[in-house]
């Protein structure tokens, strides 16, 4: 267990502490609503099943033992909340006690009478399995608010909802909130390995496994559950996609009682739980010689480890396979493909509502620096539209936001409306691999904003990815969203109190894709900080100009990289130029960026639909921050700001540098508002960004100050 005091101020409760609300008038208005409460069912008996996530229709078994306690997780955060955040004057009520005026009312629609009373006001068949309803509304007489959903999970999101309503000073009276999941997955993805590592991990090490095992307390795990559940994710991988010899036991004996002990606990709070798993599983433990997906023994092979999880675990998720990527082994050794693969496990698993979710994370990785028609960009769109409907209903291809590797800046990705009979998943990165490793602040939320915003034209405006990645574009029956988790074993979680903030706008922002920005910090900011409006002002200031600010400093013009090889921390231009990993920005003494058009370069940009593709294609309607991405072009070409490419580098690297360390100042501000555990911890982060944005200033400039030898036009010093 924790010890709380080493807890205060070190920021380990994020968005749930729960401080009690200091004005007394705002607390005293929320009292006179909220000193009693009731979960109906919250200490009962009652069963029920699950739909499986990311499924918008259809059955899925098992589920069932954790219903009772996710009714039960709500009642006791209920509990928490109310008493934290308004004092101790607030009591439980009785179901049978007569009148429950003034009573916060929760609960499963249809399992009391009392939520009767809101069928004129709401169709409940809309709201799904995880849609619920909040209501306020004092029309109906007697003051009580109502709490409700058709499931148990959908009545903890309720719960949560309406705790968030009063950490952020929300309104009670008259409330009418109906809320249904925009994505039926919802997920997270670890990248921790069982040796205590996390894989681009920036905030400490794994708090699933230690030492080749789990770890024993698993306390941790479940305030972890509690924060996710509290954004409303519904799904969980806890091992890395590179799935090593010991986490390939995950699935035997050996770890499945530690395995299906985390699963009850994340079962608790609504989420369900996935393994990565090897795809060379019947050679790594199998004591086969083969993993030929067509071969009869090894498809018996896995749907008896299928069976054997099972037992243990009734509501397992499924299988994350990265296969044929990056050295890990796929189907293309038997001279197969990735549906063959991906629907050999499918088959295993779909017996027991088990879903594959196949990564198309697909590429060489082995690439001739000198080949400049080989492009990496290319590669998902070429391995996968091939397959564009040969997968089974419970494959989710996972595809990552940009068709490179989580930079800065990438476009989006072709499969994205280029594959229309395939269920998709968007995977995104929380973890800041190539955005500051959480030692600089970047608020990633308006980067994610533009992907599931962009329209891919596949069928005519408004083919957005949200509505692709959702399934509801192409009918599709599963879909929703996944990351990479930024979480470790620090005490505040992410490294960065800061990058808190992405973790948690990740999760709202699956839940539903058209908050803004804006909202989601600000939501946050009241959440974890408590409500003070100058302190709100100047973090809100700081987080929304954070990702341009990085932007600035780093790799220009989408061209990416510009890293460090291997820990991708820190500039480095040529770091990636002579290496195999496909990765260039072909920068010589007259230009620079990557010709990707279907005219004269790799024809990448002819993986997009109309009018897209055109754009793309055109040095004309490129937008400015796309430019280096698509084309190769000389330093003094103009830019539609006007600028020159050399220019718009030395500008924007001085005034990216000038920024970051205005962000320090700001926070600076903050001194007295804030709890000095987290002040100084933010402090010594933001005069780490400052200095590092200086040094990746002087690097990008000098570099391209000596290969282009065009002097910067207001003569600041360039080394
Ligand atoms: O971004 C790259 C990372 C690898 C990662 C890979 C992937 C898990 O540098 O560390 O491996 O992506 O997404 O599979």
């Amino acid at each position: 267990m924790m010890n709380r005091t080493t807890l205060i101020d070190s920021g380990y409760d994020c968005w749930l502490g729960y401080k009690r609300i200091a004005d007394d008038s705002v607390r005293e208005s929320y009292l006179e609503r909220c000193s009693r409460y009731v979960v109906i069912g919250g200490e009962g008996q009652g069963e029920g099943e699950g739909k499986g996530e990311g499924e918008t229709g259809g059955e899925t078994r098992g589920g069932g033992r954790g219903e009772i306690s996710v009714l039960r997780t709500a009642s006791k955060e209920l509990c928490l909340a109310l008493t934290s955040l308004l004092g101790s004057d607030v009591r439980e009520s009785a179901v049978e006690s007569g009148s429950l005026g003034g009573t916060i009312v929760a609960g499963v629609y249809g399992s009391s009478p009392v939520f009767e009373q809101l069928a004129h006001t709401y169709d409940f068949a809309e709201l799904g399995d995880e849609g619920y309803i909040i209501h306020a509304s004092e029309e109906d007489g007697d003051g009580s608010i109502y709490l409700t959903a058709s499931s148990d999970k959908g009545v903890l999101y309720a719960v949560f909802h309406f705790i968030r309503l009063l950490q952020t000073g929300g309104t009670l009276a008259g409330q009418q909130i109906r809320e249904v999941a925009r994505n039926g997955l919802r997920m997270i993805n670890h990248w921790d390995n069982m040796d205590g590592s996390v894989e681009r991990g920036y905030a400490g090490g794994s708090i699933f496994y230690k030492d080749g095992r789990f770890i024993e307390d698993k306390s941790r795990i479940r305030d972890y559950a509690r924060l996710l559940a509290s954004a409303a994710i519904n799904a969980i991988s806890i091992n890395n996609v590179n799935v090593h010899r010991q986490e390939s036991k995950l699935i035997t004996d050996e770890f499945l009682p530690d395995v299906a002990e985390v699963a009850g606990i994340f079962r608790e709070y609504g989420i369900r739980l996935y393994l990565s798993v090897n795809y060379a599983s019947t050679i790594e433990i199998g004591g086969l010689d083969t993993a030929d997906p067509l071969d009869p023994v090894i498809a018996a092979w896995w749907k008896d480890a299928a069976a054997k999880i099972y037992r243990y675990i009734p509501d397992f998720g499924g299988f994350v396979v990265k296969a044929d990527s990056e050295f890990r082994p796929g189907p293309f050794t038997y001279g197969r493909n990735h549906a063959d693969g991906a629907n050999m496990l499918a088959d295993a698993i779909a017996p027991f509502g088990g879903a594959v979710i196949w990564r198309c994370f697909v590429y060489n990785c082995l690439q001739d620096w000198r080949d400049r028609k080989t492009d990496r960009a290319r590669a998902a769109y070429d391995h996968f539209i091939p397959l564009d409907g040969e997968f089974r209903d419970n494959v989710m291809l996972q595809i990552k936001n940009g068709p490179m590797d989580f930079q800065v800046r990438e476009p989006v990705s072709p499969l994205f409306g280029g594959l229309t009979k395939t269920n998709q998943l968007l995977e995104l990165q929380i973890a800041q691999e190539y955005t500051g490793q959480q030692r600089h602040v970047c608020y990633l939320i308006p980067q994610w904003k533009e992907v599931y915003d962009f329209d891919t034209y596949a069928c005519g405006e408004k083919s957005t990815v949200a509505e692709i990645a959702s399934g509801r574009l192409f009918g599709r029956a599963r879909g929703g969203i996944a990351a990479v988790s930024n979480v470790g074993d620090d005490l505040n979680w992410c490294g960065h109190v800061l990058a808190q903030a992405n973790w948690y706008g990740y999760a709202r922002l699956a839940w539903n894709p058209d908050l803004s920005a804006e909202q989601i910090a600000s939501e946050w900011i009241r959440m974890t900080f408590g409500l003070d409006e100058e302190l709100e002002r100047v973090v809100l200031d700081m987080l929304l100009g954070s990702y341009n600010i990085y932007e600035s400093y780093t790799a220009p013009l989408g061209v990416g990289w510009m890293v460090n090889p291997n820990h991708h921390y820190g500039p480095n231009v040529d770091g990636y130029e002579y290496s195999k990993w496909g990765t260039y920005h072909y920068a010589d003494r007259q230009g620079m960026g990557v010709d990707r058009t279907v005219l004269s370069g790799t024809g990448y940009a002819g993986q997009y639909h109309a009018p897209v593709a055109e754009r793309y294609e055109s040095l004309d309607e490129c937008l400015d921050e796309m430019l280096l991405f698509f084309h190769h072009v000389p330093y003094l070409h103009v830019l539609h700001s006007g600028k020159t490419i050399i220019q718009h580098i030395y500008d924007t690297h001085f005034s990216g540098a000038e920024q970051a360390a205005e962000l320090l100042e700001k926070w600076d501000l903050l001194a007295s508002r804030v709890d000095s555990g987290r002040f100084e911890h933010v402090r010594e982060r933001l005069a780490h960004q400052a200095e590092h944005a200086c040094e990746w200033r002087d690097m990008i400039n000098t570099y391209f100050y000596r290969k282009s030898g065009i002097a910067d036009e207001q003569g600041r010093v360039i080394y």
